[in-house]
């Protein structure tokens, strides 16, 4: 059985929501989004780093949001969720699929940490606009890619699964701004499916 080593709030809702896209059976390991769960011994004998999410499938442990999702289409979806490694659209899926954690993730990580982890005290303004500024740029080309496709590889696929989520997410900071109309209609269809509610509300 998959065991999802979980906090809310947090990535580990993308592989929460792949599996419900994928039907897969699985068991949840519901940790809180506090240092006493995430760092605890047993949760750092898992991640090296005391963080979410990590998978475990048999005696096989993964700790990295994008290989988790790439493992579990490869090894658990029956083909489903990737284009064929000779199809037009395989390119596609790569780059947008990395794009998330590549380029999308980290300001995304600093507007978090300059907002709601640091107390006012430490909060640095510049720090922040950068990140909003870097942000905002580096979705420019994802509503580009949305202009003639409803999923970023074609079809829906992991790379909906992870920048859909971080889309989702920037949303949620007021970092997609009204003129990303294509974002804003993606973030709808996402909204539109059961599985992806699951995934953000666990
Ligand atoms: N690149 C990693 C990032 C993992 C990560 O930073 N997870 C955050 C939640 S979204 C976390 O566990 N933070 C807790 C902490 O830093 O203490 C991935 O995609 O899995």
């Amino acid at each position: 059985m998959l065991k999802l080593h979980h906090a809310p709030n947090s990535r580990a809702g993308r592989i929460v929501w792949l599996l419900e896209e994928l039907g897969l059976p699985y068991e949840l390991n519901a940790m809180r989004f506090h240092p006493e769960d995430l760092k605890s011994d047993a949760h750092r004998a898992r991640h090296p780093l005391g963080r979410v999410p990590v998978l475990e499938d048999g005696d096989i442990t993964l700790w990295e949001s994008g290989a988790i999702v790439e493992y579990l289409i490869e090894r658990h979806s029956d083909g489903a969720l990737k284009p064929s490694k000779d199809s037009a659209e395989y390119p596609a899926y790569l780059q947008w699929l990395h794009y998330c954690e590549g380029m999308v993730m980290p300001p995304v990580n600093t507007i978090v940490v300059q907002t709601l982890l640091l107390p006012p005290e430490r909060q640095n303004a510049e720090a922040l606009g950068q990140a909003q500024k870097l942000l905002t740029r580096a979705l420019a080309p994802v509503d580009e890619r949305l202009a003639n496709v409803d999923y970023f590889a074609g079809s829906f696929s992991g790379a909906d699964i992870m920048l859909g989520h971080a889309v989702f997410m920037s949303n949620r900071l007021g970092c997609v701004p009204d003129d990303y109309a294509n974002l804003k209609a993606y973030i709808a269809r996402l909204e539109a499916r059961p599985a992806f509610i699951k995934g953000i509300e666990t």
